[in-house]
């Protein structure tokens, strides 16, 4: 089996709240299902959680009652997000299962300390496709905490060991100074960039998801790819031989 993570700047535009590209996650949705793998897919939040988790501060944990409107409207926000998703794949012949992380996830200080993996494993066993999502999800220490599509990875990475695990981001590759690399590693991640942009986005950088790619590699082979690119992540899952970076 192999893990799929559709970025959030892929599958919506980040900087307007609310929209969903249907026309690439329609064609990523195609690639997957041609591909004829079997698959776990984890989206991201984009426009739909990045937004207004940054407006009511929920990357902070619980530090005062107005938040918790915004975990209420952040929560109904990607579960919209994950149903066109849904829907998508649905379209696409394959037979997707949403399974929200505010449900089976449970934080501490922002790390994943219980997830019901069974769940995943179940779905996944009786042939179908499980998908969750980057979320707002209870934290033992904070109240709550935001919970990236990249740490759900890594969780799923652990227990299915997946032949590879696909990140699809809006970018060809990993840079450093300019340059496309394409391999990073442990030695090579202190020159990644934690460049300051002005897009929302409370989970972290590129930087972040190179050092949780690194973490994963124990368990399985990692690759990033650019998802705008027609037959990319059809081609990434068939094996052949792409444009991105491998981690670790
Ligand atoms: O887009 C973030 O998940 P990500 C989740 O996978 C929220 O980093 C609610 C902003």
């Amino acid at each position: 089996m192999m893990l799929v993570k559709l970025g959030g700047s892929v599958i919506t535009d980040k900087t307007k709240k609310y929209i969903f590209r249907e026309k690439t996650m329609r064609r990523l949705a195609e690639e997957i299902r041609k591909s004829g793998e079997k698959v776990v897919v984890v989206h991201g939040a984009g426009s739909f959680g990045h937004i207004l988790a940054k407006k009511y501060r929920l990357d902070k944990g619980f530090i005062h009652e107005r938040q918790v409107k915004g975990v209420a409207v952040v929560q109904r926000d990607v579960k919209n997000l994950n149903l066109k998703v849904v829907n998508c794949l649905i379209d696409a012949g394959m037979n997707p299962v949403s399974i929200p992380p505010s449900s089976v996830v449970e934080c501490r200080n922002k790390k994943i300390e219980k997830i019901n993996l069974d769940v995943f494993k179940k779905y996944f066993n009786l042939g179908l496709t499980p998908v969750t999502f980057g979320d707002v999800a209870l934290d033992r220490k904070l109240g709550f905490c935001i919970v990236s599509g990249d740490l759900l990875m890594l969780e799923l990475a652990r227990v299915f060991k997946p032949e590879k695990a696909v990140f699809v981001v809006d970018v060809d590759s990993v840079y450093i100074n300019g340059k496309m690399v394409e391999k990073v590693d442990r030695k090579i991640i202190q020159n990644l960039e934690r460049k300051k942009t002005k897009i929302p986005d409370v989970t972290g950088s590129m930087h972040e998801k190179v050092k949780i790619g690194l973490e994963m590699s124990k368990f399985t082979k990692i690759m990033i790819i650019n998802g705008n690119v027609k037959g990319r992540l059809g081609d990434a899952l068939k094996g052949r031989k792409v444009v991105g970076t491998v981690v670790g």
